[in-house]
C-alpha cells in the first residue's frame, strides 16, 4: 500500500503569494501544491493538502491524520505560537511530524520567533522559503523508507 503523508497549512497561508512577498516570496499556495502533488506522485506518495483559518479545523484535521497519515507536515502559522490545542493534537499523533515555516522565523522578530510545536516535532524546517515543502515532503517519503530505489543513495540513506 502506498504510503500516505499529509500536509497541513495554518491561518492566512491562503494568501501565500499575494501580501509581503519580500518575506513569504510570490509563489501561492495552489502552486505549492500543485509541485507537492507532482513530487508526490514521482514517489508514489498518496498526498493530502490542506488549509484552514480555525484552530478547530487544524485540530479536527490532526486527529484524522491517526488514522489517515503515516507522516505529517504542518505550517501551523500563526497558530504554532500559542495554541497549546494544536500542540496537543499533535502530541496525540504517532507518526513523525515535520514542522515547517517558509520563512527562518528564529530571524524574525520576537513574536515570530518560538513555536511551541516545535517540541512535538520530529524535525522543523523553516527559512527555505516555498522550496522547504519538497525538501518536507522528501524528508518525510525519506523517515517512512518509502523513497524510490531510482533516487541516488545518499538522498535515500545520506551517509554510511
Ligand atoms: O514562515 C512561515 O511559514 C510562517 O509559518 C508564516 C506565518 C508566520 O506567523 C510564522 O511566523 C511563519 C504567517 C502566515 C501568514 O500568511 C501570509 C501569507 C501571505 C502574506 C502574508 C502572510
Amino acid at each position: 500500500m502506498a504510503k500516505r503523508i499529509t500536509i497541513l497549512n495554518g491561518p492566512n497561508l491562503n494568501l501565500l503569494g499575494v501580501r509581503e512577498p519580500h518575506i513569504y516570496g510570490s509563489t501561492t499556495l495552489a502552486a505549492v501544491e500543485k509541485s507537492c502533488r507532482e513530487l508526490a506522485a514521482a514517489f508514489s506518495i498518496d498526498l493530502t493538502f490542506q488549509q484552514t483559518n480555525y484552530e478547530g479545523q487544524m485540530v479536527d484535521w490532526i486527529q484524522a491524520c491517526r488514522e489517515e497519515a503515516d507522516a505529517l507536515i504542518i505550517n501551523p502559522a500563526g497558530l504554532s505560537f500559542r495554541s497549546v490545542a494544536v500542540l496537543d493534537a499533535l502530541k496525540l499523533y504517532d507518526g513523525p511530524i515535520i514542522e515547517l515555516h517558509i520563512s527562518n522565523i528564529h530571524a524574525r522578530d520576537e513574536h515570530h520567533r518560538h513555536s511551541i510545536m516545535s517540541g512535538a516535532a520530529k524535525a522543523v524546517i523553516c527559512g527555505l522559503g516555498t522550496y522547504g515543502y519538497c525538501v518536507a515532503l522528501q524528508s518525510a517519503a525519506q523517515l517512512l523508507d518509502a523513497l524510490p530505489k531510482s533516487l541516488p543513495k545518499p538522498l535515500r540513506v545520506g551517509p554510511v
